[in-house]
């Protein structure tokens, strides 16, 4: 038996890289009765009969993550993206994914990209978020700059590629491996129809990782319990909520909050805490 990774899925067909290549598999009798659960980035196990090119998915091998939102396993991290112009960036929206990323605990990378547009903007940004701390690049697909950076961290690694249209992902990745030939686009054309070019979820083998270019993660969804666990999922929190007045402290209206005398104290973006704020709003129980 031979192992391999599902990169893409088709109906009932199922793509698997695997040494001797890419084989187009079906499953087998019994995991065909969990067919849902099959996911893109499932390592598994493979035959092929020796007369065949074809092959048949023996064993689905435990998996390291799984996110639903795309749907994608054994993710290793991932890695946001977004323009510093053409779109202006929706920070709610980046500290939407980071938050959700935190909360799976996923590690993240945020990419600032079309630094050709604003060198001094792409800088500031590429700070503030290194403050939280984060690892941060600035690329430019136009002045190709940060790529080979970015190829590093990619290495040897699954990475969902997250982040809005038009922020250049696909660009990216043709910039790393043109052979990929991937569809970009104006971004005045996205906003028209208010879609992503990039659609099914896919794992594109790129040096010796596989990137998932897909638009998702553009929601949160917090559950009522994880009104506590959302402080956790803000690493420029964390050096503070152990100082608050009260044990159960959720940074709010609370006196004597350590989180918000370091918003205060410029140490903890207020920007930032707003969007905490939000999202505790969110995941407030309803009743
Ligand atoms: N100036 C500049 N433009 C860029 C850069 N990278 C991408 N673009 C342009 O931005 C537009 C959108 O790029 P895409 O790669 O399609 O964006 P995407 O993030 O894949 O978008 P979706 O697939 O819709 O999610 C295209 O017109 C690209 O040519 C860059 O570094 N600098
Ligand atoms: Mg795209
Ligand atoms: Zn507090």
């Amino acid at each position: 038996m031979e192992q391999g990774i599902i990169v893409k899925g088709i109906g009932g067909t199922y793509m698997v890289q695997a040494k001797s290549g890419l084989v187009s598999c079906t499953l087998r009798g019994k995991l065909r009765l969990r067919d849902d659960r099959v996911l893109v980035g499932d390592r598994v196990e493979i035959s092929i009969a020796p007369d065949s090119a074809a092959g048949v998915v023996e064993n689905i091998l435990p998996r390291t993550t799984e996110l639903l939102r795309p749907p994608i396993a054994n993710i290793d991290q991932v890695v946001v993206v977004f323009a510093v112009q053409n779109p202006p960036p929706n920070f709610l929206l980046l500290d939407r994914i980071l938050v959700q990323a935190e909360l799976l605990d996923l590690s993240c990378v945020v990419v600032f990209n079309k630094g050709d547009l604003h060198p001094e903007e792409a800088l500031e940004l590429a700070e503030a978020y290194q403050s939280i701390p984060y690892s941060t690049v600035i690329t430019s697909v136009v002045q190709q700059e940060g790529l080979e950076e970015l190829k590093a961290l990619l290495k040897g690694k699954i990475t969902s590629l997250a982040g809005p249209s038009g922020a250049g992902k696909s660009s990216l990745l043709n910039a790393l491996d043109p052979s990929l030939q991937l569809e970009t686009g104006e971004v005045s054309v996205k906003a028209q129809r208010g879609k992503h070019t990039t659609r099914s979820v896919e794992l594109l083998a790129l040096g010796e990782g596989y990137v998932a270019d897909t638009p998702g993660f553009s929601r949160l969804i917090l559950g009522p319990d994880q009104e506590r666990d959302l402080q956790f999922a803000f690493p420029d929190f964390r050096p503070h909520l152990d100082y608050c007045q009260f044990r159960a402290c959720l940074h709010r209206h609370e006196p004597g909050c350590q989180v918000k005398a370091a918003v205060e104290a410029g140490l903890v973006s207020r920007r930032r805490y707003e969007h905490y704020l939000i999202f505790l709003e969110e995941a407030a129980p309803r009743y």
